[in-house]
C-alpha cells in the first residue's frame, strides 16, 4: 500500500490531491511539522531532507511533489491527468518546476520566515511574491486549467499556493482574476474536496 506523509495545508496537500482525482489506493499519515515531527529520526529513517511529502512505495521512496503527482498520474492513464503529447507534458513539467523553485520559495519565505519578516525584508519578499503572481496570472495559466482546456496535476498544484495566498489575503480579486478563478474552480472539485477533507481543513472562499 503507497503510504503518503504529509502535513495538513502544506505543499504536500498537491500529491494528495493528485491520489484522490487519480483513484489511487493509498493511505496517508499526518505529520506535525510545528511539532517538528519532520525531523525526528523515524521521519528522517524515510526522507532525510525532513521535509513533507514523502511517499513510501513498494519500490522504495520518491519525494518532491512534482514528481510523486507525475508518477501517481502515469500509474492511472485512464485519469488524463497529464498531457499525452510529449511537448505538452515537458510544458507542465516546466510549470511544475517553476512552482518548486520559485513560486514556493519565495512564498515560503514571506510566510513563514522565522523570525518573521519586517520592513524592507518584508515589502522586498512581498513584491516578490507578487511579482510571481502576476507572472502565473499574465503568462503561465493558460485558462481555465494551467495547461488549458485539460486539467492536470499542475493544477492542485497551483492551488495549493494560491489558497495560501487567498488565506493571507493577497490573492487580489482585481490583480488575479484568473488565478481567483482558477483556485474557486479546483477548489469545486470533488477529488480536491475528499483530499481537503482527508486533511481536516477547509477550502477558502474569495
Ligand atoms: N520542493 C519540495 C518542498 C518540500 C517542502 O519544503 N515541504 C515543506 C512544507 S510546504 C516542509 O515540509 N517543511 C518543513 C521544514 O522545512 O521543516 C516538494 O515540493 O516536495
Amino acid at each position: 500500500m503507497l503510504k503518503l506523509y504529509y502535513s495538513p495545508g502544506a505543499c504536500a496537500l498537491a500529491s494528495h490531491i493528485a491520489f484522490e482525482e487519480a483513484g489511487a489506493d493509498y493511505e496517508s499519515v499526518k505529520i506535525d511539522l510545528k511539532a517538528g515531527e519532520q525531523k525526528a529520526p523515524d521521519y528522517l529513517a524515510i526522507n532525510p531532507a525532513g521535509v513533507t511529502p514523502a511517499l513510501v512505495t513498494d519500490e522504495g521512496v520518491l519525494t518532491e511533489n512534482a514528481v510523486i503527482m507525475s508518477w501517481i498520474a502515469d500509474l492511472h492513464p485512464d485519469r488524463n491527468l497529464v498531457p499525452a503529447d510529449a511537448f505538452q507534458r515537458a510544458r507542465m513539467d516546466a510549470f511544475n518546476g517553476w512552482a518548486a523553485a520559485s513560486l514556493h520559495p519565495a512564498l515560503s519565505r514571506l510566510m513563514f520566515s522565522r523570525p518573521p519578516l519586517e520592513g524592507d525584508a518584508r515589502d522586498a519578499a512581498l513584491k516578490a511574491v507578487k511579482d510571481k503572481l502576476a507572472l502565473a496570472e499574465q503568462h503561465l495559466l493558460k485558462g481555465p486549467f494551467v495547461m488549458g482546456d485539460q486539467h492536470t496535476v499542475a493544477d492542485g498544484y497551483l492551488s495549493v499556493f494560491t489558497r495560501w495566498c487567498r488565506l493571507a489575503g493577497i490573492l487580489d480579486g482585481d490583480a488575479y482574476p484568473k488565478l481567483n478563478t482558477h483556485l474557486d474552480a479546483v477548489q469545486a472539485r470533488p477529488a480536491v474536496q475528499r483530499a481537503l477533507k482527508a486533511q481536516g481543513i477547509e477550502p477558502v472562499g474569495g
